[in-house]
């Protein structure tokens, strides 16, 4: 399976740089410094990829690394998919996530917003939390098909005693966490499970899941 997307990823990028190299050979209209990957579109995160590549190939074209494994999307050999590197011995539990939803997601005033994926921390302890990481996969329920990814969250904290809502969108609101825009959460009309896996370190690590309707439908009053 890897070695097919891998193998995809090459033909397709080969085949943006391709059409790019003959547009580009075109006579003197081109630019001096117009370049194979220039003709070829922006590549916005500079991994090498065309930004409309990626979408061909369902990485994101704002992160070199969509899957957060350390290898840059070019290199990696299955880009939507970070083994989990969360490893933490503590058995203290120290924090608490409840109210997983991707559906029925409301702004401040209660009204509807698009589908995005939230959740609740809750810090009952007398210390401020930081230093968050997060792995988390995404599940096609018909194909079984799985996307796995795994990010830091540096600018994520939560004080002692405080509840604090993480949203992973790409609405660029303060404190949101962006995502994949071409991942299956927003590509897969298939019925998806998404399971998240919080930690921050010396404190057992937090789990929960939630699905997701086929075709983004909502699963209840909006
Ligand atoms: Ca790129
Ligand atoms: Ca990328
Ligand atoms: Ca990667």
């Amino acid at each position: 399976m890897k070695a097919k997307i891998f193998t995809l990823l090459t033909l397709i990028v080969f085949g943006v740089l391709v059409l790019a190299a003959c547009g580009g050979s075109q006579p003197a209209a081109q630019p001096a410094n117009s370049s194979a990957s220039a003709s070829a579109g922006p590549d916005t995160d500079g991994d090498g990829i065309p930004d409309s590549a990626e979408a061909v190939l369902g990485t994101d074209p704002n992160n070199a690394d969509t899957d957060g494994d350390g290898q840059n999307d070019l290199a990696d050999q299955d880009p939507v998919w970070a083994d989990n590197p969360i490893q933490e011995s503590s058995t203290t539990a120290g924090f608490a996530i409840n109210g997983l939803m991707v559906e029925n997601n409301v702004d401040a005033d209660g009204a509807a917003v698009a589908d995005h994926l939230e959740f609740k921390v809750s810090n009952p302890g007398n210390s401020d939390l930081s230093n968050f990481e997060i792995y988390y996969t995404i599940t096609d329920q018909d194909t079984g098909a799985v996307q796995a990814y795994y990010r830091t969250l540096p600018g994520f904290s939560v004080k002692a005693g405080e509840t604090q809502t993480l949203h992973f969108d790409n609405t660029g609101k303060p404190g949101h966490v962006s995502v994949n825009p071409n991942s299956a959460f927003y590509t897969d009309v298939n019925a998806l499970t998404i399971e998240v896996y919080l930690h921050t370190p010396g404190m057992v690590p937090q789990t929960d899941s939630v699905a997701k309707d086929p075709a983004g439908a909502e699963g209840g009053v909006e």
